[in-house]
């Protein structure tokens, strides 16, 4: 870091440092509001379920953090991060959480198919991997229109086996698109462990066989994969083709919150909770001789009031009107009045 710094002029390592604290700020606001959605969900508040992030928060920052506008994003069930990170007012998010009038699909819908296209978001679908050809389609956009525009999806290693995942790639490695695909791989799909899933030991080999670059990063460390994500974004944004990026990680909480995971052993999951990406970026960032003590609890502080306020915004909000439940599920017909 030391080298690469001396190579920097003294604005881009301001820059620098105040993009890493960004960086650290989202990683904690994503853990903040997804710790306040559990408790929601306990209350009864929080419509359909809810499948906490916690512990993968340094893959949907350090991967969405260099995006730049005009760029698409098909996220997991698991990635509420990407909304937060994408700059989604989180009082529509929570809204969207309770199923409010103020939320993103106007209370049609929970988090789980919630997207936002004006942030360049497509709402995550219930079939496994069936994004991936939606994110690929996107990328093929790009490619037609000549936009310097890239697109990310993210899929899990359960998601990995599915046929229409091989499609998406195989595709996107024939035409070169500008797509990034984001293995979370987090050893778990629901209760199935990753060795029951696939036969080889990295998602990422099988990135060779489609004709682009597969990397293997660990998920739980914000920086290489924050440093890494950069690299790739830029080379796929460049006309570089399509590269994978597996991240290795582990969920913190159950597949969803009914399910209390029984299927792991605690020794595992302490060993995993002692990779945590937030403290291991803490001490990244106390090496670098930052006020450690003073950037956490302004960090603290600040998520405490925007998850509050966003929270305050949803409650606030009113539910939807039964008669606009089918309003805007469809395209106006351009030959009637628009209301079919
Ligand atoms: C095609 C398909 N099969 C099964 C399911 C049920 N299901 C929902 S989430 C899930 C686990 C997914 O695991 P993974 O893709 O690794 O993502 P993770 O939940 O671990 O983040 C399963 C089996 C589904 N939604 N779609």
């Amino acid at each position: 870091m030391a080298e690469a710094n001396a190579a920097l002029d003294s604005h881009e390592i301001s820059a620098r440092i105040e993009y890493e604290l960004q960086l650290y700020y989202w990683v904690k606001l994503i853990r903040a509001f997804e710790e306040r959605v559990s408790r929601l969900h306990r209350q009864n508040k929080i419509i359909g379920g809810v499948y906490s992030g916690a512990g993968q928060e340094a893959i949907v920052t350090g991967i969405c953090a260099p995006l730049q506008d005009g760029d698409f994003v098909a996220p997991l069930h698991r990635d509420l991060g990407v909304f937060l990170v994408r700059g989604v007012p989180p009082g529509r998010l929570m809204a969207q959480l309770m199923g409010k009038e103020t939320g993103l699909s106007r209370g049609k819908d929970s988090f789980l198919h919630g997207g936002d296209l004006e942030h360049g978001i497509f709402g995550s679908t219930s079939m496994l991997g069936s994004s991936l050809p939606v994110a690929v389609g996107a990328a093929l956009k790009f490619q037609l229109k000549k936009e310097k525009c890239v697109s990310v999806a993210f899929f899990g290693e359960g998601a990995s086996s599915r046929g229409d995942v091989h499609e998406a790639m195989n595709f996107a490695g024939v035409r070169k698109l500008p797509v990034i695909f984001v293995c979370e791989n987090n050893r778990y799909a629901y209760s199935t462990p990753v060795e029951k899933q696939m036969a080889i030991e990295d998602v990422a080999i099988r990135a060779e066989a489609y004709g682009f670059k597969g990397h293997v990063v660990s998920g739980n460390d914000l920086l290489a994969v924050g440093q890494l994500s950069e690299r790739v974004i830029n080379r796929v944004r460049e006309g570089g083709g399509p590269e994978m990026i597996e991240c290795k990680t582990y969920r913190f909480r159950g597949h969803s919150e009914h399910d209390p995971a029984l299927y792991r052993n605690k020794e595992e999951l302490i060993e995993w909770q002692s990779r945590d990406p937030i403290p291991r970026f803490e001490l990244y960032l106390e090496k670098k001789s930052h006020d450690l003590k003073r950037i956490r609890e302004e960090t603290d502080e600040r998520t405490r009031q925007v998850v509050q306020a966003a929270v305050d915004f949803a409650e606030q909000s009113p539910l939807p009107e039964a008669s606009e439940a089918i309003e805007g599920l469809y395209a106006p017909d351009e030959n009637t009045s628009g209301n079919s």
